[in-house]
């Protein structure tokens, strides 16, 4: 009964079969998908179907997972879809925003959590999200209106305003300003120098914005740039950049095992 949480697969599905291999994944396994599932790889409806063979998955869902089901809601409601390619979007669109593992007290989510945030917080937040995503009224007004530049959180927040804000946190955050500002541009890694033009911002990853987080262990992708390294033994980053030609990197959340592969697509 191993519980593993896999990073961007970004629709490598030959490298994430191989992944499963090495990980040894049986009946009783439950494998946590990171998020960004699909988007910019090869095999997108190939990934959707895969999970589905799975013994038991749970899906965070990253920026990219967001953006193909906006893609795709118009053509979910009209029917026009194949009914496996529907059985596929209705995998993706029962996602979650942020998964607690609770015996080994690991919070996971795509991107990162708002340095104020708690546990409970977070987990409220993301369900508010979450219930709107499901919501075929709301989410397609939320579609309307989609990512947007809210880039601080204030508890005060309504309405689509809190909603992007929530998303933009959990499923984009990277790095924070001086004025604890979210960067959307910034996507080098985690020590900024003058040769990746961002050395004059004062920029700092999220995860170093907090010294004691809510629970054990917090594990994210999104951040390839990182290559699957934070220099915390509490935050721990599974992107390993394998569509862009790096690996794919599983955790087992039991044993703090990782497994990598190389990108076969
Ligand atoms: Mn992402």
């Amino acid at each position: 009964m191993g519980n593993y949480v896999v990073g961007d697969v970004h629709g490598c599905l030959n490298t994430l079969k191989r992944l499963c291999d090495q990980c040894g994944i049986c009946d009783g396994d439950t494998v946590y998908f990171i998020g960004d599932l699909v988007g910019k790889g090869s095999d997108e409806w190939g990934i959707l179907e895969f999970i589905d063979t799975l013994p038991s998955y749970q899906l965070i869902l990253g920026n990219h997972d967001l953006n193909f089901l906006r893609t795709h809601f118009r053509a979910h409601q009209e029917q026009s879809l194949t009914e496996r390619q529907d059985k596929a979007y209705q995998r993706l669109q029962a996602g979650s925003l942020a998964k607690w593992h609770a015996k080994s007290d690991t919070l996971m989510v795509h991107a990162g959590i708002w340095p104020g945030w708690s546990l409970a917080t977070t987990m409220s937040l993301a369900a508010e999200v979450e219930a709107i995503l499901k919501d075929t009224s709301l989410a397609s007004q939320y579609y309307e209106v989609f990512f947007g530049d809210e880039n601080q959180w204030h508890a005060q927040l309504i309405g689509w305003q809190r909603v992007r804000c929530i998303i933009n946190i959990l499923t984009r955050i990277r790095m924070l300003t001086s004025a604890s500002k979210m960067d959307f541009d910034y996507t080098g890694p985690a020590n900024p120098t003058s040769d990746t033009n961002h050395g004059d911002k004062d920029l700092t990853p999220w995860y170093q914005c907090r010294a004691d987080w809510p629970c054990q262990q917090i594990v994210f992708g999104h951040w390839a740039m990182l290559k699957g390294q934070t220099g915390r033994k509490d935050i721990i980053n599974i992107d390993g950049g394998c569509v862009y030609g790096g690996q794919l990197i599983g955790m087992c959340l039991e044993t703090g095992e990782r497994f990598t592969t190389d990108n076969m697509d």
